[in-house]
């Protein structure tokens, strides 16, 4: 990882952006648009976490405050945001979100450009909001493939493994704001200085350090785990292996801070299915894909520890699936305990 020398180069997200679309022959930045208009919206959900102590946005959604105004939770603000940014640009054939049960299509809309599918979790992380713990907007984009015919975009569209997607990331509303995105050529992350309103290059070819220094889970499930999974975790814990003699527990239950923290220090996020209910709670289209694909492109590796999560053809808009994910060694490691017990 190169760290700019102190933002004195101004590469924006903006202009950098923009020279990697340079770098691809027959392109018309119609890509660069759903990029820029991810940046853009991201700012504006910024301003709003950021007064979400100051102004009456905090508390259940559609409650009536002592002035009789409507309150509005944080992250169906956000939502609303992320579909404002996405509705006007024709490039955006539809978009699905963690907020709403159906997809939206953009439909007859005359435009011959390639067109994308978004899928977002406006605010993952937002049960922390009170709390002041950091939270984050998680991204993906898709090639929509009926890119020139105006045919209506159907729930199937979405349905793509995560491997297809053109673009993936996430924006940290931390103790600065960080814009973190791949287009499949490397993970690099822009801190917003909000000085000039812009998110400057910081951290260019993000790679995961090859050690693993944060084991990240809800421990407190450990008895809802199967053996595979506690094995994994006793492992990391309280083994002699040089491995993880350094491993720190680190959990924030906010996964783009943990998994931000993670991909910079090294070590492994896990949210496992639940043996008492049979169920995993993180969603494939808006968590887990994206972030795999970040994952990977960072030289780590996501898993629900019989599958690259990847490689999974999603069959459902709001899909959940168990997940392993940080560095590449501590998840094949994983897959193998996982196969030792099956
Ligand atoms: P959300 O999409 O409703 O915010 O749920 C996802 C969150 C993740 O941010 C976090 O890692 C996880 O759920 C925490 O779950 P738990 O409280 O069970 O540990
Ligand atoms: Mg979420």
């Amino acid at each position: 990882m190169t760290r700019s020398s102190s933002f004195r180069d101004f590469e924006t997200l903006e202009s950098y952006i923009t020279k990697q679309q340079k770098l691809h022959v027959n392109v018309r930045g119609t890509f660069s648009q759903v990029l820029r208009r991810i940046g853009v919206a991201s700012k504006i959900i910024e301003s709003k976490v950021r007064k979400a102590g100051l102004v009456d946005i905090l508390g259940v959604n559609g409650s009536v405050n002592v002035q009789g105004e409507h309150q509005v939770k944080l992250d169906d603000m956000a939502n609303s945001i992320m579909k404002a940014a996405f509705s006007v640009i024709p490039s955006i054939a539809g978009m699905a979100t963690e907020e709403e049960e159906d997809f939206t299509a953009f439909d007859n809309i005359e435009f011959d450009g390639s067109r994308y599918l978004v899928m977002f979790d406006p605010l993952d992380g937002s049960s922390n909001v009170d709390a002041n713990v950091s939270i984050g907007t998680i991204f993906a984009v898709l090639k929509y493939d009926k890119a020139t015919s105006k045919s209506s975009v159907t729930k199937e569209d979405f349905f793509k493994p995560g491997r297809t997607l053109s673009a993936a990331g996430y924006v940290i509303y931390g103790s600065s704001t960080m814009f973190v995105y791949t287009t499949g050529q490397g993970v690099h992350g822009f801190t917003l200085d909000p000085e000039i309103g812009e998110f400057v290059l910081s951290h260019e070819n993000i790679k995961i350090p090859d050690q693993c220094k944060c084991f990240s889970a809800n421990e407190t499930n450990y008895n809802k785990w199967d053996q595979a999974t506690k094995e994994f975790a006793d492992t990391i814990r309280y083994s002699d292996d040089k491995r993880y003699q350094k491993a720190s527990s680190r959990y924030i239950g906010s996964l783009v801070a943990d998994f931000h923290r993670n991909l910079l220090y090294g070590g492994i996020y896990m949210y496992p299915t639940d043996v008492t209910t049979n169920k995993p709670k993180l969603r494939l289209l808006y968590e887990c894909a994206p972030l795999a694909m970040i994952a990977e492109q960072a030289g780590g590796m996501a898993s629900t520890g019989t599958q690259n999560i990847l490689d999974i053809v999603p069959n459902q808009l709001h899909q959940r699936v168990p997940i392993v994910i940080g560095n590449k060694k501590d998840v094949e490691f994983y897959e193998e305990l996982v196969k030792k017990y099956s």
